[in-house]
């Protein structure tokens, strides 16, 4: 059970060793072959070493992923010497026999524990080493395997005392082999694992500040070149999260940022009082309305600013009914969300293929708690829900003028959309519709006068001699720094106002008020929307 050696292969990352080892075998008349590195090693040391692509007739190829994967070497290996056919196979094809086997592994280990990146990790998982060490363990009746410098001594004793390797030398070996590519897919398992699981820890912090699961990855976020998923958690509130889509196309990111914007500014109005339609466009209502029935509502809402309503978001505090169903697909619309529809709704929404209904089951609570995500570079900021509601504020007429019941109604109408406008935000309204709405400016001058001229707009267009701020009321969702925001409000023919106050120069503002004879009263809440 001797078996000589004639010819090593020698490929080994770790050459501690290598050229004292190979020298002997050399000395000792051995053939030695060798992939590039180790070669170089040898031939720098003055000893004579074969390149393996003599074997293989492939040079070493993909930044040496593939070098040593080849029946030029592993039918030398694996062949039996005595096996008649096997040596008719090594004739066939010119393979030489390969005796003893010196391979260490690429250093995956030491490459992770240094912190390597994951690509580098992965270009370290040894595949044409560990192929080797477990073909030359199996055939360990002829073949020697060294997987370790520390074995090079006992291969040499063995040589020296018998002038080949005995069986039990080889059995060792080849234990010793499969120990060594059993640990080393082991730490490539566990290296998964890890990064499997750090993984899941990212993902589970996101979750908590999102609090959610993803729902459904959507074609684009804002714009088209930005991707975007929609994650579904917190608190189930009545809304996009929860709705039922009863017909047309995939809602978009957009689509569902205006909806939820339409929908949590239409439950501020109770449907036990009045039917409310908001209708919105980029986040923004452009028309909002109580009325007799939801179709009056709707037709306040859009008579706000018809232009902008065009392609927006319409939503509904009540159950869709026919009538209101056929003034909305009137115009073009995008979506429309509800608590719900009647059949005879629905089938005239039927009739716009890619107008998307969505009935939610209910409305969302508007003092309902709940998290706020904004993210900002290398954070997030997160603050509660805004959930102050006008009707429990305490208002404090300022004026010496205190507003009419009339009025009282308005503002407070006015001020439950003035929540949902971004600031700098003003609103007037009439009789239980809006008027006119100032958005995202930055200074509210300027959103007191768009408002102003989007209802002159409006009034126009309708054929109105007047623009409907004549005897309205005006909210502004943060006080008035100056008097000259309200002037623009009173001279626009606003006759009451509903602010938040506590400028320094409230005196100034509650002055010019009185002097035009106005009614003010203070919410001492503030409603910004950024
Ligand atoms: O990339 S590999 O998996 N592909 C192979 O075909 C292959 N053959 C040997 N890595 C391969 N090896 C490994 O190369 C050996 O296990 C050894 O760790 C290393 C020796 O390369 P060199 O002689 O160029 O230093």
């Amino acid at each position: 059970d001797i078996r000589p050696i004639a010819r090593a292969l020698l490929s080994v990352s770790d050459k501690t060793g290598l050229v004292p080892f190979a020298r002997a075998l050399a000395a000792k008349g051995i053939a030695l072959v060798s992939t590039g590195g180790t070669r170089k090693a040898l031939a720098e040391a003055g000893l004579e070493v074969a390149d393996v692509s003599d074997l293989t007739g492939f040079p070493e190829m993909m930044d040496g992923r593939v070098k040593t994967l080849h029946p030029g070497v592993h039918g030398g290996i694996l062949a039996i010497r005595d096996d008649e056919g096997h040596r008719a196979s090594m004739d066939e094809h010119g393979i030489l026999p390969i005796d003893l086997v010196v391979v260490n592994l690429y250093p995956f280990e030491a490459t992770v524990a240094r912190g390597a990146g994951y690509d580098d990790c992965v270009e370290n998982i040894d595949i044409g080493g560990p192929a080797m060490i477990r073909a030359a363990a199996k055939n360990h009746a002829d073949v020697a395997v060294v997987v370790d410098p520390s074995s090079y001594a006992t291969v040499l004793a063995d040589l020296d005392a018998k002038g080949g390797t005995t069986l039990a030398t080889r059995r060792t070996l080849a234990q010793l082999a499969y120990a060594r590519t059993a640990t080393y897919d082991g730490a490539i398992a566990a290296w998964f694992a890890e990064v499997e699981a750090k993984e899941n820890t990212a993902a589970a912090a996101q979750s908590q500040v999102f609090g959610g699961r993803l729902a459904e990855a959507l074609r684009y976020g804002e714009n088209p070149h930005q991707s975007a998923a929609f994650y579904i958690g917190g608190p189930a509130r009545p809304g996009v999260a929860t709705a039922r889509q009863l017909q047309g196309k995939a809602l978009s990111y957009n689509n569902l940022n205006d909806t939820d914007a339409a929908f949590e500014a239409v439950a501020e109005f109770d449907p036990a009082r009045a039917p409310a339609v908001v209708i919105v466009k980029h986040a923004n209502p452009c028309g909002v309305a109580e009325g007799e029935t939801l179709v009056e509502a709707y037709r306040k809402a859009l008579a706000c600013d018809p232009t902008s309503a065009f392609g927006g978001i319409v939503a509904l505090n009540r159950t869709l009914d026919a009538e209101a169903a056929r003034a909305i697909v009137d115009i073009f619309t995008e979506v429309i969300v509800a608590p719900d529809a009647s059949e005879e709704a629905a089938a005239i929404i039927a009739t716009k293929k890619n107008l998307r209904l969505l009935v939610t089951g209910g409305l969302p609570d508007p003092r309902g708690g709940g998290r706020l995500v904004k993210s900002l570079a290398g954070g997030y900021l997160v603050q509660s829900r805004d959930n102050a509601v006008v009707g429990d504020m305490a208002l404090k007429v300022v004026t010496q003028r205190a507003p009419t019941e009339k009025e009282l109604a308005d503002l407070a109408f006015a001020f439950r959309v003035v929540k949902h406008v971004k600031s700098n935000a003003i609103v007037y309204a009439r009789d239980l519709a809006t008027v006119g709405i100032g958005a995202g400016q930055m200074s509210r001058v300027d959103s007191a006068r768009i408002a102003a001229h989007k209802a002159r707009d409006a009034a126009e267009a309708a054929g109105n001699a007047e623009p409907l701020t004549r005897g309205s009321v005006v909210a502004s969702d943060a006080f008035f720094p100056f008097a000259d925001g309200l002037i623009t409000a009173i001279e626009a023919g606003a006759t009451a106002v509903i602010q938040p106050g506590g400028s320094i120069r409230d005196a100034d503002v509650i002055a010019a008020a009185d002097a035009a004879g106005i009614a003010m009263v203070f919410t001492g809440v503030r409603h910004f929307r950024h």
